[in-house]
């Protein structure tokens, strides 16, 4: 098969997780009483045509529901997300009447609200990667506009996750203007602004896509990234294209050799994005997720969902404990304020500033 992210070895431990979320289906037991009807005897003719009508299990393949929700990815720097980690980022991105929430549409840095403190994370890639594709299926929304056309992305769009009544939203996604084909200089410079200015921002997604693999200027994008010390990490898009040619191949599963192919591809990428020996700033963040916004997996979800949802929390200082509360700090009137203890937590916010400080 060809790789079609660039091809360079180095040494890459995977660590699938150990099993998916456990289906949530019950079965109730019956007892057949006297009076049910007992089933006709099928004649032959009629079981063969239902037979035949019966999907037939692929002999060699892996339905893709029964992928764990990390197996497509690469971990080798950081732990993958546990389940109660993945089930707690499930939830904080379930849809409610006040998630998600769009809270601003602009063109230029400047114009941004300087008052929010909640985190920020950006989506950044080339025109058509599927950074609009891939936020709808997170945020379980139609809020992106998507399109087959590059360039149709024009403004920076920002959305806020997990708020509850009158709260705050937890966490604000941005949604990118493409670089590449169809992109114009002026919004490179307000998103370069945007990404060495922006106090809130914890973490950049950059998606390099699956099918046509690693282009120029995913890597200057890249080279740009360690050279302001912007905190970044890598998202292969389009799976699904590593995985097989067409859809409907990787629809009816997937084969032990199509998964080698994928980390294959990633073990290639690792080289790239952390490159060895050179003085450059700090690299991306030493995991590379996979997603397809075309296939679904697990609980129907499309593939690599719950894992990057966990990314993006992780990012935004979240530790996925749900229950305990904590005294944040004083209200200023000598009493406290109460807080969910999943804010984020004091160590994030000092690298946070660590990180500002090399700009
Ligand atoms: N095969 C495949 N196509 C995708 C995937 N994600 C997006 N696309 C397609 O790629 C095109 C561009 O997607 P879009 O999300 O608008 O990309 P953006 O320009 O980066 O925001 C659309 O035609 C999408 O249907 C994916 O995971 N797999
Ligand atoms: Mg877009």
């Amino acid at each position: 098969m060809k790789h079609r992210l660039l091809t360079l070895t180095s040494p890459l431990t995977l660590r699938p997780l150990p099993s998916p979320i456990p289906s949530t289906t019950h079965r109730t037991l019956t007892t057949t009483t006297a009076s049910t009807p007992h089933p006709q005897p099928q004649q032959p003719q009629q079981q063969q045509q239902q037979q035949q009508q019966q999907p037939r299990p692929h002999p060699t393949k892996r339905p893709l529901a029964d992928l764990s929700p990390t197996e497509l990815n690469s971990y080798w720097d950081t732990q993958a997300p546990t389940a109660s980690q993945l089930a707690y980022a499930d939830k904080v991105f379930t849809p409610s009447r006040h998630s998600p929430i769009k809270l601003w549409t602009l063109a230029k840095f400047r114009t941004t609200p300087i008052s929010s403190t909640t985190p920020e994370v950006a989506f950044l890639g080339r025109s058509n990667v599927g950074k609009s594709s891939l936020l709808n299926n997170l945020m379980g929304a139609e809020v992106c506009y998507t399109s087959s056309k590059p360039g149709r992305t024009t403004t920076m769009n920002a959305f806020g996750i997990g708020g509850t009544k009158g709260g705050e939203s937890k966490v604000v996604l941005l949604d990118m203007p493409g670089y590449g084909k169809g992109s114009r200089t002026e919004w490179g410079d307000e998103i370069m602004k945007y990404l060495n200015k922006r106090k809130q921002l914890r973490r950049t997604f950059i998606l390099i896509d699956g099918l046509h693999g690693i282009k120029r200027s995913d890597l200057n994008m890249l080279e740009l990234f360690r050279e302001y010390a912007i905190p970044h990490q890598v998202i292969v898009s389009k799976v699904d294209k590593i995985l097989a040619k067409r859809r409907n191949q990787v629809m009816s599963g997937v084969t032990e050799a199509n998964i080698l192919g994928v980390r294959k591809s990633l073990r290639d990428l690792k080289a790239i994005i952390q490159p060895v020996g050179r003085s450059e700033g700090p690299p991306a963040l030493g995991e590379i997720l996979t997603c397809s916004s075309s296939v679904s997996g697990n609980h129907g979800d499309h593939l690599g969902m719950s894992a990057i949802r966990w990314a993006i929390l992780a990012a935004a200082g979240y530790d996925g404990r749900m229950e305990v509360r904590v005294d944040r700090q004083s209200d200023g009137e000598g009493g406290s304020i109460a807080a969910d203890a999943d804010v984020p937590s004091a160590e994030a916010e000092s690298k946070r500033e660590t990180r500002w400080d090399f700009s």
